[in-house]
């Protein structure tokens, strides 16, 4: 931690020389095996710094999006998310999307059940409010870094048993015969509130993809309603376009 004393030397106020110190540090990778930054105590000695100074700097590199606080759990390093380009235009699942990209897609699962549907999900499936519903919502982490958030719904008769849902939604459909062939989707830019914020790992306030996809069999019967966040540092959604009336 010799550079980061060395903060100490540089003109300006403290908590910035601090802060830029610390900035280097963790460009320089020194805490990523870590994420987790050091407790305040053992980095303000380190830095022979008082307690205040050193959370000046630290708030300064939360607000530039560098550091996050992990509420009861200490202050982490953003990691670099990757960067997908996704067509438009396929109807693929994330589990897929990630893989053909050498990236390991995994799952935390925030809730996991068989509900009555919401008015607002009855009416996208456009199934009987009184017909049961599998609900999945899941923070969708790509190589360990969050991507999106996606509360999927699926009436349960194209899934009846929904503990044989693993990491795959689609996968698990398929295997029923129910895989969607495909989808209308809606895309508009949001701002992320405090709670998103927290589970994507980005500023609050950053900008997101608000995603809403309904999924149909090739027999026109809606499969799957799906709203999703996705955090739009680390996703450009491409579409291709053509000449309205043209062949090719
Ligand atoms: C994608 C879909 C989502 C679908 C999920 C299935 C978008 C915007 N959303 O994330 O609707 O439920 O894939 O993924 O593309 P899984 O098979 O890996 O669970």
């Amino acid at each position: 931690m010799n550079e980061l004393r060395e903060a100490r030397a540089e003109p300006g106020p403290l908590f910035e020389a601090v802060g830029a110190a610390l900035k280097r540090e963790i460009a320089s990778g020194r805490f990523a095996g870590l994420d987790v930054l050091p407790g305040e105590r053992e980095l303000s000695e380190l830095l022979m710094v008082s307690r205040t100074t050193l959370r000046r700097a630290i708030a300064g590199l939360v607000e530039e999006g560098v550091l996050f606080h992990r509420h009861g759990a200490g202050t982490f390093v953003r990691r670099k998310a990757p960067h997908v380009e996704q067509a438009l235009s396929r109807l693929t699942s994330f589990t897929e999307d990630m893989r053909s990209r050498g990236l390991a897609a995994s799952s935390r699962e925030i809730e996991r059940g068989v509900f009555l549907p919401t008015p607002e999900e009855a009416m996208m499936l456009g199934g009987s409010p009184r017909e049961s519903v599998f609900r999945l919502e899941r923070l969708r982490l790509a190589d360990g870094v969050p991507m999106a958030m996606e509360r999927a719904v699926v009436p349960t008769r194209f899934l009846p048993d929904p503990s044989r849902v693993g990491d795959s939604l689609y996968a698990a459909l398929e295997s029923e015969g129910w895989r969607p062939v495909r989808a209308l989707q809606r895309l508009r830019a949001v701002v992320v509130g405090a709670a998103e914020a927290a589970l994507l790992e980005v500023p609050e306030g950053s900008a997101a993809l608000d995603i809403h996809r309904i999924a149909y069999l090739a027999d026109g019967r809606c499969v799957e309603y799906t709203r999703s966040f996705y955090r739009s540092d680390t996703y450009d959604f491409v579409a291709e376009l053509t000449l309205s009336g043209s062949s090719a």
